[in-house]
């Protein structure tokens, strides 16, 4: 088999990719371990900035997300008992859409089907080959058969998790990372709306998100030990334990409903250099991970990919190699900067078991800040919709 482009992975990164490739007439196969049921169903993120969406629209994949998503000028933090808005719109003329992962995908392989696009589900053993040379190739087992493609580019789009990160030999790399002592307990909920936007509770007792799916389905967090069970949390319980973390003293209560899912998220900061290794590119949550809170791990991978996407479009179509060549120092200027958001976010919002009385003051008189400062609010809300300089 031989293609341009060989994409290990069928998450947002690698689905993405293939099909911004295609729309620019240059061949790729995509590789991907799980089923096409699994990977449709898996529930994850949920935020996208503009210019994600903006992404989506242009590779003729918004259609779904524009009128099933929900537009959103603002979200609410609350603290103290009390809640108070940043209206990213006001402040940077942006907004954000609320409309889950698992939907993106469904529309991007519904685009890829659509356009004859080679995507294997369910292989296994992948491995990779000749990345020093200029046609590597990629071997795996699909149907119980052997095959190995050929191509002249391999991209591991294969998620924290996968084998491309360590294809690129470890005396070249350098990883940084950060393991946060909590997680996050997720639910999925059969309730209306608590409110017309997110909702991120710092409270003494730790985090909280209100979050949202549809008019009926809602999406909440609560940051737990990440060694927790849910089997450890009734549905009592847990409500019990938004009802302490987010309700506020003007009245404003959670909304209850049917718990349909649960599930616990560990949380990370990770960021592997270098993103590129001969002809092998990494992109996505392969090279760095996010915790949550700043809700840019998706926005993240489909910035790799945009710049990715340039960069072999100049190769392919001019002989170009100096976009590739920069990818990986590209790429990492937008990375550690959501980084260090999502870092300042997670700090600010949860319950640090280390922190003494003073430093969760200071948590309060940050919040404080961000809330009344027009400069400080403008700050986060530039970070949270997506920088755009960089
Ligand atoms: P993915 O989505 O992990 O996809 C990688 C794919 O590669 C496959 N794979 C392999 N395939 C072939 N051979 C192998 N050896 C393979 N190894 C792995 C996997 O099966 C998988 O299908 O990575 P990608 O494409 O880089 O996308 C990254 C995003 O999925 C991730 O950053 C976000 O979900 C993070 N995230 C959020 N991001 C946001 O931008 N906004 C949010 O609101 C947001 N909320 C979240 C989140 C992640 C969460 N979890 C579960 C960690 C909320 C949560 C709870
Ligand atoms: C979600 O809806 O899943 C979600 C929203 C905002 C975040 C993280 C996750 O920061």
């Amino acid at each position: 088999m031989r293609t341009q482009v060989g994409i290990i992975g069928a998450g947002p990164a690698g689905l993405l990719l293939s099909h911004l490739l295609h729309l620019r007439g240059i061949d790729s196969v995509v590789l991907e371990r799980r089923g096409r049921d699994q990977i449709e169903s898996t529930i994850r993120a949920g935020v996208l900035e503009q210019g994600t969406m903006d992404t989506l629209a242009e590779a003729g994949v918004g259609e779904r997300m524009k009128a099933e998503g929900a537009l959103h000028h603002g979200f609410e933090l609350a603290f103290e008992g009390k809640r108070r808005r940043i209206d990213l719109t006001a402040l940077t003329g942006k907004s954000i859409t609320v409309y889950a992962q698992h939907e993106v995908l469904k529309d991007l392989v519904a685009a890829r089907v659509a356009a004859d696009g080679k995507l294997f589900f369910d292989v296994s053993n992948t491995s990779i080959h000749g990345i020093d040379t200029a046609s590597p190739s990629i071997r795996f087992e699909h149907a119980d058969e052997q095959h190995e493609l050929h191509c002249d580019y391999v991209i591991g789009c294969d998620g924290f998790h996968g084998v491309s990160r360590s294809a690129i030999p470890a005396a070249l790399r350098q990883d940084y990372e950060r393991v946060f002592p909590f997680g996050w307990f997720g639910i999925l909920v059969e309730a209306p709306p608590t409110s017309d936007e997110l909702i991120y509770a710092r409270h003494e007792r730790g985090f909280a998100l209100i979050s949202t799916r549809s008019q009926d389905v809602q999406r909440m967090y609560f940051q737990c030990d990440p060694n927790d069970a849910v089997e450890n949390w009734s549905d009592d319980r847990i409500w019990a334990e938004l009802h302490a973390r987010v309700d506020s003293d003007e009245g404003h209560q959670v909304v209850e409903g049917k718990i349909f899912q649960k599930n616990i998220v560990p949380m990370r900061s990770f960021v592997s250099t270098t993103m590129q290794h001969g002809h092998l590119f990494l992109a996505g949550d392969a090279a760095h991970i996010v915790p949550p809170t700043g809700a840019k791990g998706l926005n993240l991978a489909v910035a790799d990919v945009r710049v990715l996407t340039a960069a072999l479009v100049a190769f392919y179509k001019e002989s170009r190699t100096d976009l590739l060549d920069a990818y990986s120092e590209t790429a990492l200027r937008r990375i550690w900067r959501a980084e260090h958001f999502s870092y300042w976010m997670t700090r600010m919002m949860h319950r640090l078991d280390d922190a003494s009385p003073f430093e969760q003051r200071l948590q309060v008189a940050e919040l404080e800040h961000v809330t009344t400062s027009r400069a400080a609010a403008t700050a986060m809300a530039e970070n949270y919709v997506g920088v755009v300089a960089v």
